[in-house]
């Protein structure tokens, strides 16, 4: 018997709803694969700012550093902006926990209607490798005369050798792996950002050399958006920045099925920190307390989790399971046009895979 301990995070709006379905599910893989999990629950985010003016405790990182793994829900609040709750929880365990993979893949089920026309299951197979602690997140900047037609805002975009390098080689070690096309798509602005993009291109052309028989392209970030609608089965891995790579996935999202669909891990690959698992979707304040937010994405996040720990026997159940349930067609939340509730999708993927 195997046994880790995971931090969970559940967070805003539907978060503790769609990671108490992936909790569900980890269980019954457990118990499938003599697993054991030992789940302690961080009550942070907008409820505690509510009572502590802060989105989680001083020593919170310290907490959560023993754990092997973080499972997270979501953050965002109505009440209170997006850079307050963005920047009192996830980016500071993203940035201190060195997780500077961002690791978004999207698959065309069978039982998911694209939006765009005539694709077949399967098609579109990609993954969004983006740069997780640095770049447009890096949180340099400042302001002076608010609230004065002077006023002065500067955000400023950091770009390290040692960042830009490494992450670029995790695309390539991820395309190598894949069984698909092999193939790996760089994507920059560096028509308009003369410096730090024509670095990243640099960087990209250098590395690229060490993997000669993956094929690349290097696409300018509104070239690769139209792409993605026009013809997302000519990608594979996209490697991008910080904020590329976070608009980027939600676009392959959405020529996927749905937000609900799309998994992501924030992974340090050395091990020296714990790596982070949650659904790409946000708070949902919209659908939150309805019971119909689609648990899928959490519980494929819990999947890439189990991966990440070593257990692929059990990760590969759940991916399946969630397969089969798409492809029945029975129960699917709204966003997918069905009426199921999001415990009932939960339980029919627990059910296939106890
Ligand atoms: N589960 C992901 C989540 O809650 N995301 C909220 C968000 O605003 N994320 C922005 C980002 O990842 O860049």
């Amino acid at each position: 018997m195997t046994s880790y301990f995971i931090a969970v995070i559940s967070g805003d709006g539907i978060g503790p709803e769609v990671v108490a379905e992936g909790i569900k599910v980890l269980q019954a893989a457990g118990h499938h694969f003599e697993i054991t999990f030992d789940f302690t629950e961080f009550e942070w985010g907008s409820d505690y700012y509510a009572k502590q003016g802060r989105m989680m405790p001083e020593d919170g990182l310290q907490a959560l550093l023993p754990f092997d793994a973080i499972y997270f829900g979501a953050v965002g609040h109505t009440d209170i902006p997006d850079h307050v709750t963005l920047h009192g929880l996830l980016l500071p365990i993203r940035r201190s926990f060195d997780q500077y993979v961002c690791l978004r893949p999207n698959i065309l089920y069978e039982g998911i209607q694209s939006p765009l026309r005539d694709r077949d299951a399967g098609s579109i197979d990609l993954v969004v490798v983006r740069e997780n602690t640095e770049g447009e997140y890096t949180d340099m900047g400042g302001g002076i005369y608010h609230e004065t037609p002077q006023e002065i805002s500067i955000q400023t975009a950091v770009f390290t050798r040692h960042g830009t390098e490494r992450i670029i080689r995790y695309a390539f070690e991820l395309a190598q792996r894949r069984a698909g096309k092999r193939k790996v798509t760089s994507v920059t602005k560096s028509n308009a950002m003369r410096h730090s993009m024509v670095f990243w291109d640099r960087v990209f052309r250098e590395v690229a050399m060490e993997y000669p028989e993956i094929q690349t392209d290097s696409l300018l970030v509104d070239a690769a958006s139209m792409n993605l609608v026009r013809n997302p089965e000519a990608f594979d891995v996209i490697v991008a920045s910080n904020l590329f790579g976070d608009i980027l996935s939600d676009i392959a999202a959405q020529v996927t099925g749905s937000m609900g669909l799309a998994p992501s891990g924030n992974i340090n690959p050395e091990r020296r920190f714990p790596s982070a698992f949650e659904p790409v979707h946000g708070s949902a304040p919209d659908i939150t307390g309805k019971g119909i937010a689609n648990p899928m994405a959490a519980i494929l996040s819990a999947a890439m989790m189990l991966d990440h720990l070593g257990e692929a026997q059990a990760a590969a159940e759940i991916r399946t399971a969630v397969e089969t349930t798409l492809a029945q067609g029975r129960l699917l939340t709204p966003d997918l046009g069905g009426t199921a509730s999001t415990s009932q999708v939960g339980d029919e993927i627990a059910r296939l895979v106890g």
